[in-house]
C-alpha cells in the first residue's frame, strides 16, 4: 500500500516496470501520515538509480517489526537506514542502536513544537550510538546524504553527485545572472 501511495505522489516516475533490484537503502518512518516529508527521500534516490525500499517501522506500534528490520537489514543488502519520525521520535535512535549501518534521521514536524521535539528526539543520541541529523522535515538532504554515502565505494554515484552539484550551482549562477539584467 505504501508503495503505491509513493508511486502515485511520485507519478513523474512511475512508467518503469521493471522488477525491482534488491534495495541499498531503506527508507522507513513512524507512520503513513511521515510519507508527504519523507518521499523526497525516495525522490533523491530515484533520480541517483539509488535501490530504496519504503517502508513504515514504529518504535512504539510495533517495536517487534522495528527489531526485526533494524537487526536483519544488513544481511539483507541494506547499507544505510533513513529513518524520518515525529514528536517522541525514537526510532532513528532505536535503529541505530540495533545495526551498524550508518543511520539518518529525519525528524519530521507532527506536532504543536513545530518539529523541535522531533529533532531534540533524534539529534540528542547518547555517545556511541551515532545517528546523522538533517534539518526538520528535509527528507531531500537525508537522501543526499545516503547517496554521498554510497559514494564511497561507488565512484560512479561518486561522479554524479559532483554533477549534481554543479547543476546547483550553475542554477543559482543563472539566477544571479538574471537578476544582474
Ligand atoms: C510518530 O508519531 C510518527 O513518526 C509521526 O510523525 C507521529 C504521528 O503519527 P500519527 O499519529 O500521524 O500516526 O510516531
Amino acid at each position: 500500500i505504501i508503495e503505491a501511495r509513493l508511486k502515485s505522489m511520485l507519478s513523474e516516475e512511475t512508467e518503469d516496470d521493471q522488477p525491482p533490484a534488491a534495495p541499498r537503502v531503506g527508507i522507513i518512518m513512524g507512520s503513513d501520515s511521515d510519507l508527504p516529508v519523507m518521499k523526497d527521500a525516495a525522490t533523491i534516490l530515484r533520480e541517483f538509480n539509488v535501490p530504496a525500499e519504503v517502508r513504515i517501522v514504529s518504535a512504539h506500534r510495533t517495536p517487534e517489526l522495528m527489531f526485526s528490520y533494524a537487526s536483519s537489514a544488513r544481511e539483507r543488502g541494506i547499507q544505510v537506514i533513513i529513518a524520518g519520525a515525529g514528536g517522541a521520535a525514537h526510532l532513528p535512535g532505536m535503529v541505530a542502536a540495533l545495526t551498524p549501518l550508518p543511520v539518518i534521521g529525519v525528524p519530521v514536524r507532527a506536532s504543536t513544537l513545530d518539529g523541535l521535539d522531533s529533532l531534540l528526539s533524534i539529534v540528542q543520541m547518547p555517545r556511541g550510538v551515532p545517528v546523522a541529523t538533517v534539518a526538520i522535515n528535509n527528507a531531500t538532504n537525508a537522501g543526499l546524504l545516503a547517496v554521498r554515502l554510497l559514494g564511497i565505494s561507488d565512484i560512479n554515484l561518486q561522479a554524479r553527485m559532483a554533477q549534481y552539484q554543479e547543476d546547483r550551482r550553475d542554477e543559482v549562477l543563472v539566477k544571479d545572472d538574471k537578476l544582474g539584467k
